[in-house]
């Protein structure tokens, strides 16, 4: 099998097209051998590699230019502190306590790092990660997030509007949905042993939440590459929907005409729907939703409906009855 240094880009499509008949997964798996040998992911363009491999081995680095985004895309709310952000997970392929994540992190091996972008598209391909992110500046966004477990934080994530990526795909008419999923691998993600969700997790989201200007794909948080445990080297972040949607260390991205299947939805359909919008009118069949926790707060304060970004996203579902599509 030739490097992808080998390869001109022009040509990674006909490989990506060779390879899609085998399945999504297998598909991934190669793409990151194909891109051993690239250099890791910086914000403007190319650093040198043997460093670049020592900085992995030490975890998070710091990120360069990094432009603030517009004040609708930064929260006023006090910043969670970063050791809270980065110690309190739920990423369950990394274990089920809070603190799992945090230990398990360093078996995730994320350079190289490839995604697979298909399905409704006119231009599918195994992705590097330096190329799917390249032509687009990075963003630093401080959003609330808000689990359905009625705890909540504030972080400063860095990364990408999804919808400015998906683009440059060129969606077809059909692509009504994204599907994505995180990394399949026991042995990384030893959480996967064990038959807690079925695996890979999968989340999804409507096509005109996926190009939402709110919806963004994380590369970074408090200025710095992610950590493992926050999905390391690249999650999606939905703000005005519960936690569970921003998927972690994404693999596979597919535009597809049906809705998807999703983990939470797939292994509790009556706890979990498929929009999981923040809604304080509707409980989870085991507790109310109508307050939260802030990390670090000892009372609880109100929870908003759509994480208080109703005026920009509210208009996203209208006439639809929220209480059926929860
Ligand atoms: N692959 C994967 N993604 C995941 C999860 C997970 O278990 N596996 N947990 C979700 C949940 S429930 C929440 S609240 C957020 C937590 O993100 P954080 O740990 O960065 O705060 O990640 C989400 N993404
Ligand atoms: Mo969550």
């Amino acid at each position: 099998m030739p490097s992808h240094r080998d390869l001109p880009e022009s040509q990674i499509t006909d490989r990506e097209i060779y390879l899609r008949r085998r399945d999504f997964l297998r598909t991934s798996a190669t793409a990151a051998v194909l891109a051993s040998g690239l250099p890791a992911l910086t914000a403007c363009g190319t650093e040198d590699a043997v460093a670049q491999t020592k900085a992995s081995v030490r975890g998070p680095r710091p990120l360069a230019d990094i432009l603030p985004a517009p004040n609708r895309f930064r929260a006023e709310d006090p910043q969670t502190p970063e050791k809270d952000a980065t110690t309190y997970n739920n990423f369950y392929e990394m274990g089920t306590d809070k603190d799992d994540p945090a230990r398990n992190a360093h078996r995730l091996r994320t350079e190289p790092w490839s995604v697979s972008v298909e399905g409704e598209i006119a231009k599918p391909g195994v992705i590097p990660l330096e190329d799917l992110l390249r032509p687009h500046p990075l963003e630093e966004r401080v959003y609330r997030l808000r689990c359905v477990e009625a705890w909540s934080m504030v972080i400063p994530w860095v990364g990408v509007p999804l919808g400015d990526v998906l683009k440059r795909f060129e969606p077809t008419s059909k692509a009504r949905y994204v599907a994505f999923e995180t990394l399949l691998d026991p042995e990384q993600l030893p959480g996967q042993k064990r038959r807690v969700l079925e695996w890979p997790y999968r989340e999804g989201l409507r096509i005109d939440e996926a190009m939402h200007p709110l919806t963004l794909l994380a590369v970074g948080m408090y200025g710095k590459t992610l950590p493992g445990q926050n999905g390391a080297p690249l999650r999606l972040v939905v703000p005005w929907k519960y936690g569970f949607k921003s998927i972690k260390s994404i693999v596979g991205i597919r535009l597809q005409a049906d809705e998807p299947v999703t983990a939470w939805n797939q292994s509790a359909p009556g706890e979990y729907g498929f929009y999981a919008n923040v809604n304080p009118e509707v409980s989870h069949p085991r507790w109310s939703q109508a307050r939260e926790r802030r990390i670090g707060d000892w009372r609880k304060r109100p929870t908003l409906p759509f994480n208080g970004y109703g005026d920009q996203v509210a208009s996203l579902y209208a006439g639809m009855d929220l209480r059926r599509n929860f």
